[in-house]
């Protein structure tokens, strides 16, 4: 397949789509060797960005300067903008002599920011030289996202992915507007966060993987990096360490997290089966062990936030299920971090605060609906939409079928505002699209799951519902390939899309 690698753009090819927009085809502003972008004080950081994601392409010099000169450029500020655009959005204004970009904050500038490359050829994505001309689609845009959380989930634990495979990926979800990277670090096959107090999670826990694979981990200093890269584009980490059940690798490291003492050995086949382990919910040592590791945690999350799993604990005694989440959610409200759990942890009765993230496929869900109904808040992820790791089509050699085939149209044809049966929009926080890992183990597997269908999550969670429309969003995304294909991202050709020839 080939894909058109040069093109001029248009507001109305941006994705996730613009709440309002309007070209101005007379208005383009043309990039120069001269250009400048003008960022200070707190704008300077996307500023920055900005020169760095356009100055390989273009290969001009695009000083970050603190003042506009008479002839113009790139203006980056931080207030000024319509209050629509609230603590998220922006405001862009694009002419013949400047471009104007306004947030109230440095996270609206920066998601302006990437509307701008946008509006930019395809080309330069590419980090090797290209030839202009360098134009800006002329216009105006006014930007905010529908949904708080935004997320993408990538599960490090079934196969092990490098500090620089992970800030790799966050690069290019940030590009369409993800704020939240679930990080999932902890399930049966692997466990891949030092934790100083329990070393041999890390050492012992995160030493296979599915099919016993070396495996590896990140130490403290390497997941703050992490999470640093992350922040400095706007994206919040959140970590999740999966108890009690999927706890396969824990309990392999400290016999006494088991309820007869014995380690097992680690999970190293090529099955992929869940559901079998669980931390003995009756021993001390096993809440030594959850206060100890969200100690840790709670040092290392500046967000705030983490996700305890409390998935599929199908061997966890149901009292002593409802005991343990009860005991975790103390452990951890006393380390200051507030909570997230996949959408079983309401069987053990979580206070409202727990945020709740529904991976079901039906959408119906009693206790779901209950929850709400008390101000418990939604993340949907469900499974036959937002699953990643669910192949495209039969033909497709990885990835599962269990929640059912998804394609484009599967990922972008749903409402997230009323998925949920008796389940209002107000209580839905967001959406996230869970990459699970059993049947990846490559960069080029996590580019050809996410793209495309991560950017149909995405503009589920940032655009208002009236620019819904299943042709248009077909259209503009076909745009992408280019930009893909610039950036080396070894995306799926979805025959749903009518890429150009
Ligand atoms: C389920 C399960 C995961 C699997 C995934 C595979 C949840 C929340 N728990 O989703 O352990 O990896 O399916 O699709």
């Amino acid at each position: 397949m080939s894909v058109r690698t040069s093109a001029a753009a248009s507001i109305a090819d941006v994705v996730p789509a613009v709440v309002s927009g309007r070209s101005a085809p007379d208005a383009d502003f043309q990039l120069t060797p001269s250009t400048t972008i003008v960022a200070a004080g707190a704008a300077e950081a996307a500023g920055t960005y900005l020169a760095e994601v356009l100055r390989p392409a273009t290969g001009y010099p695009l000083p970050v300067v603190p003042r506009e000169s008479p002839d113009g450029g790139i203006v980056l500020v931080l207030g000024g903008a319509d209050p629509r655009v609230g603590a998220a959005g922006y405001q862009l204004v694009v002419d013949r002599r400047r471009v104007v970009l306004r947030a109230a904050t440095a996270a609206g500038l920066f998601a302006g920011v990437q509307t701008l490359r946008q509006l930019l050829p395809a080309t330069v994505e590419s980090r090797q030289q290209q030839p202009g001309p360098w134009t800006v689609c002329g216009g105006e845009i006014l930007d905010y996202p529908r949904f708080a959380h935004r997320g993408a989930m990538l599960d490090v634990a079934r196969h092990f992915f490098t500090v620089e495979e992970v800030k790799r990926h966050i690069d290019l979800i940030a590009q369409y507007k993800i704020n939240v990277l679930h990080l999932h670090l902890t399930d049966d096959q692997g466990w891949r966060l030092e934790i100083t107090s329990w070393p041999r999670l890390a050492t012992h826990g995160g030493g296979t993987q599915v099919g016993g694979g070396p495996g590896g981990y990140y130490t403290q200093r390497e997941y703050q990096d992490l999470v640093a890269y992350a922040a400095a584009r706007h994206v919040t980490i959140i970590p999740e360490i999966d108890i009690p059940g999927h706890s396969n690798a824990a309990l392999s490291a400290y016999a006494e997290l088991t309820c007869d003492g014995e380690a097992p050995p680690p999970f190293t086949t090529s099955g992929t089966a869940v559901g079998f382990s669980s931390l003995c919910v009756d021993n001390d040592s096993t809440y030594r062990f959850v206060d100890d590791v969200l100690e840790e945690l709670s040092a290392l999350t500046p967000g705030g936030r983490v996700h305890i799993g409390a998935d599929e604990a199908d061997v966890t005694p149901p009292e002593g299920y409802r005991k343990f989440v009860h005991r975790a959610l103390a452990i951890a409200a006393g380390h200051g971090l507030e909570v997230t759990g996949w959408h079983e942890v309401l069987r053990a009765d979580p206070p409202p605060a727990t945020v709740v993230q529904y991976w079901g496929t039906s959408g119906v869900d009693n206790l779901v609906a209950a929850a709400t109904a008390r101000g418990t808040e939604i993340v949907l992820s469900p499974a036959s939409r937002a699953y990643l790791d669910m192949k495209y089509h039969r033909g497709i050699p990885i990835g599962f079928k269990w929640a059912g085939f998804i394609d484009v149209d599967e990922a972008y044809n749903w409402d997230p505002g009323s998925f949920l049966r008796d389940v209002p929009e107000s209580a839905v926080l967001g959406v996230e699209a869970p990459l699970w890992s059993e049947t990846l183990t490559s960069r080029d597997d996590l580019d050809f799951m996410s793209f495309p269908r991560l950017p149909a999550i995405a503009e589920l969670g940032w655009s208002p519902r009236s620019t819904h429309d299943r042709q248009d969003f077909a259209r503009r995304l076909a745009r992408h390939g280019a930009r893909w294909t610039a950036q080396g991202v070894a995306f799926y050709p979805s025959t749903q899309i009518p890429w150009p020839a």
